[in-house]
């Protein structure tokens, strides 16, 4: 910083909820306003590029519709009426709802409820010091990763792999179920250095022409749901034109035979009628795999996202053993880099406290736990209190319909920590303003690279403004909560972690803005070994051990998992279509919007300009829909007004929806996942966002809902 200079730059790092979890650097103006913020052009993943919505961060952050004011119900629920109050009495409110549903039912009636709308850990996990020492109901955070990392470590054994920067270095690149033009930029940027310096080729996976297939050289748009027949047929290809390394097979794998044996039938005529892909693409595909040793695949979380999401990344995954990509630079497959960390969260999660006893409830199923259902609530209590922060589960979680009940229920106190009211902070009894990551400091790590970064405190909150940190350690004195972390600051908490974790200090970060936690290239790329005791990756994996870490008696796989299928293949578990539901939906991500965040910036909100619902031309003729009408999707679930957007860019019986809006921007207030559902997928939990199974009718009259 230049204290000369009439505008200072601060380095930080992207709270959200993101792979790329970007270096920034950030433009303070003279009177302490935010500017721009771009990417850190010394930081070698990040690259000097971010996406557009960060870039405007200062549209977020002095935005008008802020939260400033600590705010407690005054009508009924989700009535919208409020009466101003200190924070400090918001505070007592919520410390008494939490004695008074303690006392009533025990300490698993409070609920403390956090995702990741920060990914700093300690604003963002530090409510788990809170429930650990209170002995609250825990939380099983399925709602996004769950399919994706337990597919990818169900053959490699753990959750790491190939440099995300080696994708420069790759001579094919697959980018395969992530929309990377909008979910996570810093890929392309990588992509785009091997095109350009190396004529790398491009392939992308995904169910319609988003903005990264239109860059492709060959595009794969398959049906939802499909890609593990893809996977299947493209390594019977392999097997059958020789390109399968069976030195490198033998070695590094289990069952390597009887796999082959298994992907016989696999042909490439089976996957076409199961895909809807022409049988000459997927020729081409496992051609120009077999010919490349640099494959470098970069497996996202959206073709996850269906009740046969695992099976599906095992599958995808399987294509780099069956070649023998791992071995080399530029080669492999890359999901997340999640295990390479090693982070001792002790001190900021209270995890000396952590009793396993103590019931952990599936955040994603959490409108069936409000709504009392028995199986969810573990034979315990019935939730009587929450405090909710980083997320906006009225809105993002599956089963709204079920969702919005248990938040109307009288007898539930809800506290909701937020930075806008947002369709849950319409739903509290108390509602805190939060500040936001430029105005607390923590510490970050990147999901789809491999660096820790700090994100400091650059300017001062508005008035009134709390951080997590603040609110947890005032209510742990009002619940005479006892722990070390209460006394600490962030900043010591941090601190704490990196000596704990053997990552040096804060002032050594500081200094360095970031730490390469990258491991060397024989591990990275599992040739010491993969993850398991033998070393071998999984073509037949154990799917039970991933059990649900809950309590003892009930520490077994989710879902319908005693069908997985023993080798990867195409798993019918999918809500697939038929007469009453016709068509398969995609909830796909919208550019402009993270989840429902940035949905209340004037530049996401006019970029995105409506709900709308994709459609093939020929599928709306012959349900007698036009440009701009607007219909009501119905799932088993739920219904949800939308309007048409005529796109051939995805095949027939295919509908995409892009992005989570708030509930009040759909017509009839009913957001996009009234059709999702909270059925958990095995085996391991988790959402099925991208797997409905829904019809679609024209909707005339505006008339309500329910
Ligand atoms: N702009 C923007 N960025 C985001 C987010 C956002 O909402 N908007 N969300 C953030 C979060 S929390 C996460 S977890 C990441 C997720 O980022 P991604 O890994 O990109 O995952 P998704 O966003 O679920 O979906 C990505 C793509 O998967 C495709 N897809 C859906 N079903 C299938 C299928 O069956 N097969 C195949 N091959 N493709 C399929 C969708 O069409 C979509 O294009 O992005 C983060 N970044
Ligand atoms: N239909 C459909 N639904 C989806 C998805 C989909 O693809 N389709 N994607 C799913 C996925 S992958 C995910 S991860 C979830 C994510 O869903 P959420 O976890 O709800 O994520 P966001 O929508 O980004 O909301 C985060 C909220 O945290 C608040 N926040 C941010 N920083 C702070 C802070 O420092 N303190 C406090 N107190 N609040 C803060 C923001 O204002 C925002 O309202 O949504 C899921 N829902
Ligand atoms: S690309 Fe992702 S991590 Fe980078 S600035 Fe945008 S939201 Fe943040
Ligand atoms: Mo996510």
């Amino acid at each position: 910083m230049n204290d000369m200079s009439p505008v200072r730059t601060g380095n930080s790092a992207c709270p959200h909820d993101c792979p790329s979890t970007c270096a920034l650097d950030v433009e303070i103006l003279p009177d302490e306003r935010v500017g721009r913020l771009r990417g850190n052009s010394e930081n070698d993943y990040t690259a000097g590029v971010i996406c557009a919505k960060v870039a405007r961060y200062s549209e977020r952050l002095h935005h008008p519709d802020r939260l400033t004011k600590a705010l407690k119900r005054k009508g009924a629920k989700g009535d919208g009426a409020w009466q101003e109050i200190s924070v400090e009495d918001a505070l007592d409110e919520i410390a008494e709802a939490f004695v008074r549903a303690e006392t009533r039912h025990g300490s698993e009636a409070v609920w403390p409820y956090y995702y990741a709308g920060t990914m700093g850990l300690v604003q963002r996990d530090g409510l788990d010091r809170l429930r650990h020492v209170k002995r609250y109901s825990g939380e099983f955070g399925s709602i996004c990763t769950n399919m994706a990392w337990t597919g990818y470590m169900a053959g490699t054994g753990s959750l790491t792999g190939p440099d995300p920067r080696e994708i420069a270095k790759a001579d094919l690149v697959v980018i395969w179920g992530t929309n990377a033009v909008a979910t996570q930029v810093n890929v392309m940027t990588h992509a785009t250095t091997a095109r350009k310096t190396r004529g790398a080729k491009l392939v992308v996976v995904d169910v319609y022409e988003n903005a990264t297939m239109r860059q492709a050289d060959l595009a794969l748009c398959l049906r939802p749901g499909t890609d593990a027949a893809l996977s299947c047929a493209v390594m019977h290809i392999l097997f059958r034109d020789g390109h399968a390394d069976w030195d490198y097979l033998n070695r590094y794998s289990d069952r390597p035979q009887d796999f082959a044996r298994h992907l016989e039938e696999k042909t490439p005529e089976w996957a076409s009628a199961i895909t809807g892909l022409a049988i000459e693409d997927i020729e081409t595909f496992a051609a120009w795999i077999g010919k490349t040793p640099k494959t470098f695949m970069r497996l996202g979380y959206g073709f996850t996202r269906s009740r046969n999401g695992a099976v599906a990344m095992h599958a995808a995954s399987c294509i780099a053993t069956v070649t023998g990509a791992w071995r080399h630079e530029g080669g492999g497959a890359f999901h997340n880099n999640g295990g390479i960390y090693h982070l001792d969260e002790t001190m900021i999660a209270g995890l000396d406290r952590l009793d396993t006893s103590v019931r952990m409830l599936d955040q994603s199923r959490i409108g069936p736990i409000l709504c009392g259902n028995e199986a969810d609530l573990k034979g315990g209590p019935p939730i009587g209190a929450m405090l909710i922060q980083n997320t906006n589960p009225m809105n993002v979680a599956p089963d709204q319909e079920q969702v919005r009940r248990g938040f109307l229920r009288d007898d539930l106190f809800v506290a909701v920590h937020e930075q806008f009211m947002t369709d849950t902070a319409e739903m509290a009894d108390i509602v805190l303003p939060a500040t936001m990551f430029l105005e607390h400091d923590d510490i970050y790590k990147g999901g789809g690279h491999q660096n820790i970064l700090f994100g400091p405190k650059l300017v001062d909150p508005p008035q009134g403004c709390l951080t997590n940190h603040q609110v947890v350690t005032g209510l742990a004195k009002r619940l005479g909560a006892e722990h070390p972390g209460f006394a600490m600051s962030a900043r010591e908490h941090i601190d704490w972690l990196l000596k704990a974790s053997g990552w040096g200090d804060l002032a050594t970060l500081e200094k360095n803005k970031w730490i390469d936690c990258q491991p060397g290239f024989e591990e990275a790329h599992y040739l010491k070994g993969f993850g398991y005791p033998d070393g071998k990756f999984r073509f037949a994996p154990d799917w039970g051990r991933f059990a649900a870490p809950n309590r003892p008696q009930d520490g077994k796989a989710l879902g319908p998992w005693e069908s997985l299928p023993e080798f990867p293949d195409q798993w019918e578990a999918i809500e697939t279509a038929d007469e009453a539901y016709p068509f398969r939906l995609v909830t796909a991500p919208a550019r402009s919007f993270l989840n429902s965040t940035f949905s209340e910036t004037p530049s996401g909100k006019a970029r995105e300009k409506r709900p709308e619902v994709m459609i093939h031309p020929r599928d709306a003729e012959a349900a007698h829909l036009n440009e701009g009408d607007l219909v009501e999707l119905t799932s088993r679930r739920g219904a949800c007004r939308l309007h048409v957007r005529l796109s051939d860019g995805q095949q027939r019986g295919t509908l995409i929806a892009e992005g989570v809006w708030p509930n009040s921007a759909h017509q009839g207030g009913r957001g996009i996942n009234a059709l999702t559902g909270a059925d958990a997928v095995a085996p391991y939990g988790g959402a099925a966002f991208h797997d409905n199974a829904v019809r679609i009718a024209p909707c005339v009259a505006a008339a309500p809902l329910d």
